[in-house]
């Protein structure tokens, strides 16, 4: 197992759209238990592979508050989707920022696990929540793409100049 390193906006490689999984094999495992690693260790409740420099169609989440509920979707779809919520959205590669976003409030989503079986099921709250910007991340979209360019841009600076102190040691 490992922890791997976390792209952060605005790397221009979190704007890769990512491709579907076709083959369910022993990298594709390990690249999921890394995931959970990774995702457990920041700590976060979703991560899609774009995330990671891996342009896949996959996303790992534990929306549980006890923290044993892990869900690995890949190649999901959003079947249908009604309603609305808003709240206050965060990302690991947008670490410090939150803001809120609307989403679909209910959806029914279709996607294979790591063996390659598809399931289909419904979810809302949180859960919904969190599936849509994982998703989005495979698509190359950020939650900072719903908000203002002007709050966008100012996010963007503060971490272009966080990264830049960081390298300066
Ligand atoms: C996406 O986000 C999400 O800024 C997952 O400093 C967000 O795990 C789904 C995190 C909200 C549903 C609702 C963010 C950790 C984690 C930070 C995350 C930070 C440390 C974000
Ligand atoms: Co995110």
């Amino acid at each position: 197992m490992a922890l791997l390193n976390i792209l952060h906006f605005p790397d221009p490689k979190l704007r890769t759209v990512a491709k579907p999984v076709t083959e369910f094999d022993c990298e594709l495992k390990q690249l999921v238990a890394n995931m959970f690693e990774t995702m457990y260790e920041a700590p976060g409740i979703g991560l899609a592979a774009t995330q990671v420099d891996r342009h896949i169609r996959l996303l790992v989440m534990d929306v549980s508050e006890e923290r044993n509920t892990p869900q690995c979707l890949i190649n999901p779809e959003i079947l249908e989707s009604d309603g609305e919520q808003e709240s206050d959205e965060g990302c690991l590669s947008v670490p410090g920022f939150y803001e809120n976003v609307k989403r679909a409030g209910h959806i029914r989503v279709k996607a294979q696990d790591e063996s390659g079986k598809s399931r289909e099921f419904e979810a809302d709250g949180l859960e919904a929540v969190c599936i849509q910007h994982e998703m989005d991340h495979s698509q190359g979209k950020l939650f900072v793409d719903y908000i203002s360019s002007l709050k966008r841009g100012r996010i963007r600076a503060k971490l272009v100049k966080m990264k830049r102190n960081n390298e300066l040691g």
